[in-house]
This record gives C-alpha cells, sequence and structure tokens, in this order.
C-alpha cells in the first residue's frame, strides 16, 4: 500500500500557477511545476475539483464530471498530467464530489423540469408545508453549512430540493439507485479508467441522510434555521453506500481519503476506516482544525480561541486510530483549500523571526505525527493569513460572503458588529489558503502574468515570502520542509507509523511546550515543541538520560539541552 508512508502535497488549481496570463491557475501551470513538487519529496498530488463548473464555490459546484472548466484546460491537459505524474512516480489523485452537484448539471436540470421527469427522483424534492396564516414554509428548519435554509423553491414544480451547502448545489438522491450507479460510471469510473489513483472523497460521511427530515430544536433564536448537521453525518445508510462505492474503487486498486467533518467519536471514525469495513482507506478528522472555531456557527469566535492543552487533546485524538488496537489509519494536516493558515492559527507572525521559526516548529509537529502526511501549496513556504488591513471585499469566497450577510442583516448593519464579524474572518476564512501561490518578486507573486489581474489578489509579503527566494536559502522555511520530509521517509516506523503519546512534565508547562513521544520498532522519538515567544526551561537532560540523537531542529543553533529558544522544536530519535 503506496499511501501508508507517503506525503501527499494537496493543489488548489485556480491559485497554483496560471500558464497563459487570464488570471486564473490551470492545468498547464500545474504541469510546468512538477519538478518544483518533486523537489519537496512528496509521493503524490491531490487536485481540488477540476471539472466544469459555474464556481459557486470554486468548482465544488459540479456541471459536467466528465469535463474540465475551460479556464482550466481540457480533459486531454488532465490525461497529460497524470502521465507526466507517472513516469516521474509520482501519483495523482483527484477530488470527487459526489453529495451534491451544480444546479447546471443536465441532472438537475432534468430532475427539476417535470414532476413526472425520469430524474425527478434523482435529487431531494420535496413539499411545502403552509402555516397557520397559510404562509408557504421550508420542509424543515435546517440551515445549510453556508448559512440560510437548506431548502430552495423551485417555481417550475412548486417543490422545494435540498442543498446542504450553497442553493447552486443540489444534494443528490443516493436513495436511488440508478443514481448512485450514474455516479460511480460518471464521476468515478471515468477517471478511474484514465489511470488516476485515488480519490480525495468530498463530505463522504453525508450521503446518507433522515429521510424524515425532522426539524431540529432552535439554538439560534436570531433566525428560523438551525444546525442540523448532526442530522445530515453519518446517516443510517452511509455505510452501505460506502461500501458499495469502495467496490468500485477496488476494481482499479485505487485509495480514497474520505473527508469527515463530525464524526466525533473513535468507535464512529473506525467504522468509516477500520480495514475490515472496506470502505476508505484514511479519513480527514476535524478534531484539530476546528479548534478555535465557532461551535454554533464557525466564524462566530474571537482569533485565538483555544489552548495549547486542547490542541494537543485533539491530535492525541487522530492519533488514537494509530495505537496498534485498531485497524484504522490515520492523516496528519494543518491545512487545507477550507482553512486559514497555520501559521496564522497557531503560529507567529510578530516578526519575521518568529515566523519562520513558528513555521519550521509546526512543520515539525505535523510532520512528525502518524498516518498519511498531507501538505497543501504554500505550506511549505509558510504563507500566511491575507493582511487585517485589507478590505472585505478581498473576500470571495460563499461562506465568508454569507457569514458577513448574515452579521449584517440580523445586527441592522452594527458596526461593533460587522468589525467582529471582519476580524474572525481575517483569522479563519477560506480565503486564506485561496490567495496565489507566492513563486518569486515578480508582480502577482509569480502567479500570473505582470500585466494580468488574478482572481485573488497577491499577498502583500510575497517579495520576502516566496519559493524562489526559499529555494536559495538553505535555512528557510521551503529547506526546512524538505529535510523534514526526508528525514519522516528515511524512519517510517516512528514518523508514519509510530505510537504517539503526550509526555506530560511539569503541570505548569502544559500551555507552554508540547512533548509528545512516537513508539516504533525498538525505538522511538521524543518531539519537544515550545509554542511561546519566549524562552523555556527544557528540562531535556532528564527525558534523554544521554541516549537521544538530535535529528532535526529548526533553529541552526547550538543545541541547549536546557533552554528552548521562542517556537524552537527538536525532534530526537532515541
Ligand atoms: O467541505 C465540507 C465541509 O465539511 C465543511 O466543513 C467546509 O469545510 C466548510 O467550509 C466548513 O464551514 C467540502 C469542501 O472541502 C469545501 O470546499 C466545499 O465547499 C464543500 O465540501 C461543499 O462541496
Ligand atoms: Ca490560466
Amino acid at each position: 500500500m503506496w499511501w501508508k508512508n507517503a506525503t501527499i502535497y494537496q493543489i488548489y488549481p485556480a491559485s497554483f500557477r496560471d500558464s497563459n496570463g487570464d488570471g486564473i491557475g490551470d492545468i498547464g501551470g500545474i504541469h510546468s511545476q512538477l519538478d518544483y513538487i518533486q523537489s519537496l519529496g512528496v509521493d503524490a498530488i491531490w487536485l481540488c475539483p477540476m471539472y466544469d463548473s459555474p464556481q459557486h464555490d470554486m468548482g465544488y459546484d459540479i456541471s459536467n464530471y466528465e469535463a474540465v472548466y475551460p479556464p482550466y484546460g481540457s480533459v486531454s491537459d488532465i490525461e497529460q498530467l497524470i502521465s507526466a505524474c507517472h513516469a516521474r512516480g509520482l501519483r495523482i489523485l483527484l477530488d470527487l464530489v459526489v453529495n451534491h452537484t451544480s444546479d447546471e448539471h443536465a441532472w438537475f436540470q432534468e430532475s427539476r423540469s417535470s414532476l413526472s421527469s425520469a430524474k425527478r427522483d434523482w435529487y431531494i424534492w420535496r413539499p411545502a408545508r403552509y402555516d397557520a396564516e397559510g404562509k408557504r414554509r421550508a420542509p424543515n428548519n435546517w440551515r445549510s453549512c453556508f448559512g440560510g435554509s437548506a431548502w430552495t423553491w423551485d417555481e417550475t414544480t412548486g417543490e422545494y430540493y435540498l442543498h446542504l451547502f450553497a442553493t447552486q448545489q443540489p444534494d443528490l438522491n443516493w436513495e436511488n439507485r440508478e443514481t448512485r450507479e450514474a455516479i460511480y460510471a460518471s464521476a468515478m469510473e471515468f477517471w478511474l479508467r484514465k489511470g488516476i489513483d485515488g480519490f480525495r472523497v468530498d463530505t463522504a460521511n453525508t450521503y446518507s441522510k433522515d429521510t424524515s427530515f425532522p426539524d431540529v430544536p432552535v439554538t439560534d433564536p436570531r433566525t428560523e434555521w438551525q444546525y442540523a448537521s448532526h442530522l445530515f453525518c453519518n446517516g443510517p445508510r452511509i455505510h452501505e453506500y460506502l461500501r458499495e462505492m469502495a467496490g468500485v474503487l477496488r476494481k482499479y486498486d485505487a485509495m480514497t481519503v474520505g473527508e469527515l467533518p463530525l464524526t466525533k467519536d473513535i468507535e464512529d471514525v473506525l467504522g468509516y476506516v477500520s480495514a475490515k469495513e472496506e470502505k476508505l482507506d484514511m479519513v480527514f478528522q476535524f478534531d484539530v482544525v476546528d479548534l478555535g472555531t465557532g461551535a454554533d456557527r464557525r466564524y462566530s469566535v474571537e482569533p485565538r480561541s483555544w489552548t495549547l492543552s486542547q490542541l494537543k487533546e485533539r491530535v492525541r485524538a487522530t492519533q488514537r486510530l494509530m495505537d496498534g488496537e485498531s485497524d484504522g489509519w490515520s492523516t496528519a494536516f494543518l491545512e487545507n483549500h477550507d482553512q486559514a493558515r497555520c501559521v496564522s492559527r497557531w503560529g507567529c507572525e510578530r516578526n519575521v523571526e518568529l515566523w519562520g521559526q513558528s513555521a519550521k516548529m509546526l512543520a515539525m509537529m505535523v510532520a512528525s505525527l502518524s498516518g498519511t502526511l498531507f501538505v497543501y501549496q504554500g505550506q511549505e513556504i509558510g504563507m500566511v493569513n491575507a493582511p487585517a488591513s485589507w478590505g472585505v471585499e478581498e473576500y470571495k469566497d460563499v461562506e465568508s460572503r454569507n457569514y458577513y450577510d448574515f452579521v449584517r442583516q440580523t445586527s441592522n448593519g452594527d458596526p461593533v458588529a460587522l468589525a467582529a464579524a471582519r476580524t474572525a474572518l481575517q483569522h479563519l476564512a477560506r480565503d486564506h489558503a485561496r490567495l496565489p501561490m507566492q513563486w518569486d518578486a515578480s508582480p502577482h507573486a509569480g502567479f500570473t502574468a505582470p500585466d494580468a489581474t488574478p482572481w485573488m489578489r497577491a499577498h502583500d509579503n510575497y517579495p520576502d515570502v516566496n519559493v524562489k527566494r526559499q529555494a536559495l536559502d538553505g535555512q528557510s522555511v521551503l529547506s526546512f520542509w524538505k529535510r523534514m520530509l526526508a528525514v519522516r521517509k528515511e524512519y517510517p516506523d516512528v514518523f508514519a507509523q509510530g505510537v504517539f503519546a503526550n509526555v506530560d512534565r511539569l503541570e505548569d508547562d502544559d500551555e507552554k511546550l508540547f512533548i509528545f513521544e512516537k513508539r516504533g520498532e525498538g525505538r522511538k522519538l521524543l518531539v519537544v515543541l515550545n509554542f511561546t515567544e519566549s524562552e523555556q526551561e527544557a528540562g531535556l537532560e532528564a527525558m534523554l538520560g544521554g541516549k537521544g540523537k538530535l535529528l532535526l531542529s529548526n533553529t541552526g543553533e547550538g543545541e541547549s539541552l536546557r533552554l528552548l529558544r521562542p517556537y524552537e522544536g527538536r525532534v530526537y530519535l532515541v
């Protein structure tokens, strides 16, 4: 199983590299950077959706599974990319988005055309309810993940359709066997036959819903639409569907990594990833990336609402899948296209020293964890969130915009509430991951032609933070990532497969240091991370007992067993 010790590099096509100067990244741009990608020491790439789409949710609203969004290129460009990757020994994964399609998909067009359409039952249609005053109401009070009702009224046939995400993303009806078979043929086998190595499976636990669609209790009295995710995640038939899907994948020996929001208990997660279940090979748990987000609404929260002890606890939760008693497999990641940059969330941007130190320390943390490792484009050079000085109009994501509008409406435009919303977006929005990749110090960070207008503005810091500059500097974040990945590869039993344990030391260190062990075959790692801006007592002498070999350090300075510098991190082999 190639993926067990692998590192997978995630690419967001719109923002990676523009090869033709239209301001939008494309397949040609990805193809042109395969040398760079390979130089990182990764084993595979995962492309976010590049299918044809009206882009209401950046390609997670697919209008044709068997075509490529024309600004990105063509099916033949993907075929060429697949062969180019394989010729270098790189694997390639695509994104599988089959909870919903775009409302412009031919299936939905046909489904919505009449009550008797052959594809009517391919989506989830329900009649209206009427209240005491005879006013038309949605079938229930569920809120969509992007805010507002999860149902949209469709005039043509006088019914509502369900959409867990944006209005333009109607949910497919997985209860219908014919629909499932069409999904397998069009979204999966069409691409598997072209030789891809697997899929990242979008919202892998939402296909089965409670089909009685009950109302949920009111938890937010400001609005009619209530948090209902627990009713559409982990539904009654989800395991049956995933097993059926795995049957298709098996024919091609393809791997899967499923996105698993809102599945918290280890037993439930194991239901998806335990090898004997034969469903998904691994999943992305949300424990770590959800830390510090609002409980009811993701952005209803102050910046940095987390503690180090919580972070440790959540890391441990994802690592439990690897503790030897379970037959599951885990993933390690801190970023993806839905998350703000990890340095801005968990590290420090106060000055250039602390930025670099904390970017490397976070790299050390995530790359020392067990499971398959995922690195998101730009993470390897320590890209950070868009500056606080940028106006809210720079935020383009549907989730960001909907949230800001929601606050505007419910607060009657209160400037204090709007300022808080903007602060939260600056801290957590999905937009931050979607800024152009920073290649060099030329205009727009070298992402597109100098005279082009990139679809999102390049970060102000690109003259300092870019690939070209870091590639020449042996002490850069980029050089550190390369070293880190090489060392991880050298000792797979402790890095990718070791058994994780927190090392609890002095009580009052708990919110300052993160120390953990990884036990492998007759040896172990000791990872010591200082999460503060000040020096800390390390006390390593006692912990190592003269036996440890320093594998990695992020300081480039001599090692002191007594003191750790700000955001210093070390990995010892014991
Ligand atoms: O995300 C689904 C998801 O579970 C959400 O948690 C998402 O991260 C959301 O932004 C959190 O508030 C997947 C994709 O990764 C995301 O880009 C898509 O917008 C979404 O599905 C719909 O396809
Ligand atoms: Ca382009």
